[in-house]
């Protein structure tokens, strides 16, 4: 069975367990805390960057995650809709996927890590306000890209799904969600959560829909089954 490492809130991470909910392959995800000498040392035999996740699948070792959504398709083969089969259509989801991990990630961080990590007496109001507005931005310039239609390359849910979904969700969390200014994305985001991926991949330490939220229970994340370093 597919083994994912990874943070239960690492975009990254959601990212992948989305490819392999919509592809319907078994896999089992284990936590790791690429921050501690333990999870170091676990990284250091699969990861030459030292992130998570990390994907094993028998004698195939992944570091990083665009690959792994790419090895997701073609393990599924032709037919699934991860990667369009057209060329422009592909090369619109890859580069979707770009946006998300390298504009979309470092513009919403600081509102992430200074609500995640700190008591509200703590946050930094201007790194918010800051990170906030460049949140905005790039909702504006989704909003265009996605302009009215129902998935943001080709005619189905592809990798570039699996990259902002994960985003959209965080912002959610921490309380920056997509706005009514943006109707598109706003319908695309309902229509994302209301698949059966989003649920069976939320992170563990996330509200479950219809619970309170997580922010105000002190009960600790569970992980499932644990995989021993190679
Ligand atoms: N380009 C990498 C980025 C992965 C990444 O930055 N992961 C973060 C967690 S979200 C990480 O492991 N950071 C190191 C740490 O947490 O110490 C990928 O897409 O796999």
């Amino acid at each position: 069975m597919i083994q994912i490492l990874g943070k239960p809130e690492c975009p990254f991470c959601w990212k992948v367990r989305l490819a392999l909910s919509e592809a319907a392959l078994p896999h089992q995800s284990s936590a790791i805390d690429p921050a501690t000498p333990e999870g170091r040392e676990i990284l250091a035999h699969h990861s030459p960057q030292g992130t998570v996740p990390v994907m094993v699948d028998g004698e195939v070792t992944l570091w990083e995650s665009s690959i792994m959504v790419e090895y997701v398709a073609d393990l599924k083969g032709p037919g699934i809709e991860l990667r369009p089969g057209n060329a422009g259509d592909h090369a619109r989801a890859r580069s979707t996927q770009y946006y998300s991990d390298r504009i979309v990630g470092p513009s919403l961080r600081a509102v992430v890590f200074e609500k995640r990590n700190k008591h509200e007496n703590e946050w930094n109001a201007e790194r918010i306000r800051e990170s906030t507005n460049g949140w905005l931005g790039c909702q504006d310039h989704l909003e265009k890209v996605l302009d009215g239609r129902d998935f943001f390359a080709g005619d189905g849910f592809s990798i570039a799904e699996c990259a902002l979904i994960p985003r959209f969700g965080l912002a959610e969390r921490y309380g920056v969600g997509v706005t009514t200014k943006f109707p598109s994305l706003v319908r695309w985001f309902a229509a994302m959560k209301a698949r059966p991926s989003y649920a069976a991949t939320l992170p563990e330490t996330f509200p479950k829909p219809g619970m309170p939220d997580a922010e105000t229970t002190t009960e600790k994340p569970r992980f499932r089954g644990m995989v021993p370093p190679t």
